[in-house]
């Protein structure tokens, strides 16, 4: 068995490339459209003058003058996204969908009867001609690796990374290369003389686990080419769901929002640790008397962020409470989806 990471190219603006041809040898950006905000991706062109993911709007106008931007539209990123995913699965034995764009497959080498990077070839191909997106394909025998070779040669690549590799890909890796290692870790490392892979093998383990807890014991197992995580296919759960029997029956609205904050600030930690969101919302409450009504509202963007779910069920509970006091409130959002990441909430 073998793992593939797959990587859709410049994805949004890929997709924009599609439906708007000639913007393809133009630099271009998808992001918010007041400089404030910042771009959420841009294409090989534009990244020649140095235009990166969450680049500020500002920022990446004066780099690049002729830049075009256009604005973000999930519901179309999330139908293509389908699309090339949904090939891109029929060739393994499982898929885990990472975001929007990217996805670890399980594949069965022996299924085939091609090299891996053969098989690669035949799965960038089908996907290219059926929806036109380009896509990088990291290959090895566990997900780290897969996922740091997916990335190493973009757009178009395919990239294997065999155990007698590691010397060659890890050592000179800097930092913020290595999956899992965020800024905040990132920051602590160089503070110590720690800038790439080579000096971070030097480092006990128990001095890693020590400074870093648990992150710190996958961080000498990863660098070191081992991870024994597997391929999990994303369960398709319908809904997520947060409810509370109250103490005493109450109608107070004041007291209610306080148990609607803390099963909002559930369902938001619940959402984050899938990264998804949510397009519907439905509050249930049970009355005095044991009558259950619930209420719902589709939203026409996905929802995730506890203040958002907050609000909502503040006003879907102002619209369902009536005289007599509740035993029971609970909330739960449905219609879910992968989510991206989190800068599109500032957009
Ligand atoms: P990435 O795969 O990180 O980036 P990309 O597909 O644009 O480019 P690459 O060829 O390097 O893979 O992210 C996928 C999409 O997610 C990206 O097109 C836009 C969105 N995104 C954000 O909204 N914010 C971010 O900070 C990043 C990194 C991506
Ligand atoms: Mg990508």
């Amino acid at each position: 068995m073998m793992i593939f990471h797959v990587d859709c190219d410049a994805f949004y603006a890929s997709c924009e490339e599609l439906r708007n041809p000639n913007l393809k040898d133009k630099p271009l950006a998808v992001g918010g459209l007041s400089n404030k905000s910042i771009i959420t991706t841009a294409n090989y062109k534009a990244r020649e003058f140095g235009l990166h993911s969450a680049m500020p709007l500002f920022m990446a106008k004066k780099l690049c003058p002729n830049l075009t931007i256009l604005p973000v539209d999930h519901p179309y990123y999330r139908e293509k996204s389908k699309e090339v995913l949904s090939i891109v699965k029929t060739y393994g034995e499982k898929m885990e969908e990472v975001s929007i764009d990217e996805a670890y497959l399980l594949v069965n080498m022996a299924k085939f009867g091609l090299s891996p990077y053969k098989l690669a070839k035949r799965i960038q191909r089908e996907v290219y001609l059926k929806t036109q997106i380009t896509i990088s394909i990291g290959i090895s025998y566990n997900k780290f690796l897969a996922k740091l070779a997916s990335d190493w040669k973009k757009p178009m690549g395919i990239t294997e990374i065999k155990k007698e590799d590691l010397d060659s890909f890890l050592p000179d890796l800097p930092l913020n290369k290595v999956h899992g290692i965020g800024s905040k870790t990132s920051k602590k490392l160089n503070d110590i003389g720690i800038y790439r892979v080579a000096d971070l093998l030097k480092l006990d383990r128990s001095f890693l686990e020590e400074s870093f807890g648990k992150q710190g014991s996958y961080i000498y197992k990863v660098i070191r080419g081992i991870d024994n995580r597997k391929v999990t296919p994303n369960r398709k759960r319908k809904s997520i769901g947060k409810e509370r029997t109250l103490s005493k029956n109450t109608k107070d609205l004041d007291e209610l929002k306080l148990i609607l904050n803390s099963l909002s600030g559930q369902v938001e930690s619940y959402m984050a640790d899938k990264d998804i969101s949510g397009k519907t919302l439905t509050l249930k409450i049970k009355e005095d008397n044991f009558k259950v009504h619930t209420r719902s509202i589709t939203f026409q963007e996905p929802i995730y962020s506890k203040e958002d779910i907050l609000r909502e069920s503040i006003s879907l509970l102002k619209d369902t409470l009536g005289h007599r006091p509740l035993r029971l409130i609970g909330i739960s959002l449905s219609n879910l989806n992968p989510r991206n990441l989190d800068q599109l909430s500032f957009l």
